[in-house]
């Protein structure tokens, strides 16, 4: 069994169902064995500023999918909640990231793991910190709760819990 972060964002249609809905999918996938959620974030969009704020959630799941069938998943999810991919970091319905797998690191033409950017972001790394602060992301040999610490401030403020 392998121990995963994963990462769920939306700001495009009904953002909190479609990210509640997607969680309960991937709960009861039967190759998920356990399951732990985040609260919601309400979150400033990063790198392409002109579109509504996300909302984002973590989850710390163990799976017995292997990291391209877990892949094979998060884009099933995406298309099943009708993902448009109207640009590069732009508005979305749904976007289910992998940030970590294990120890494993893997960078081929389809998947990063550790996920490249994830220690920027705070719309991962506050929702993350709320359910595994002392998971270590392997390519920084760092805590959850270490990265995000070092974060800037104002990135830091741009991710709120929702109705926190
Ligand atoms: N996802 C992105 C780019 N920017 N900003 C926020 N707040 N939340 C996201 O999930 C997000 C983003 C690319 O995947
Ligand atoms: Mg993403
Ligand atoms: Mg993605």
């Amino acid at each position: 069994m392998k121990n995963v972060l994963l990462s769920l964002g939306s700001n495009m249609g009904v953002s909190t169902d479609i990210i509640n809905s997607a969680c309960e999918d991937i709960k009861n996938h039967p190759s998920v064995s356990s399951y732990v959620k985040s609260s919601l974030y309400l979150t400033k969009p990063v790198g392409y500023l002109d579109q509504d704020d996300f909302i984002n959630v973590a989850l710390a799941i163990e799976t017995a999918l292997e990291p391209h069938e877990l892949l094979k998943l998060c884009n099933e999810l995406e298309q099943k909640y009708k993902r448009v991919r109207l640009f590069k970091d732009g508005p979305r319905t749904l976007d289910v990231d992998i940030i970590a797998y294990n120890d494993l690191r893997i960078e081929d033409k389809n998947l990063i793991i550790p996920h490249a950017r994830m220690h920027e972001r705070a719309f991962v790394l506050a929702p993350l910190k709320e359910i595994v602060p002392s998971f270590v992301i392997c390519s920084f040999n760092k805590t959850i709760s270490e990265l995000y610490e070092e974060l800037p401030t104002k990135e830091k403020q741009g991710a709120k819990v929702l109705n926190g």
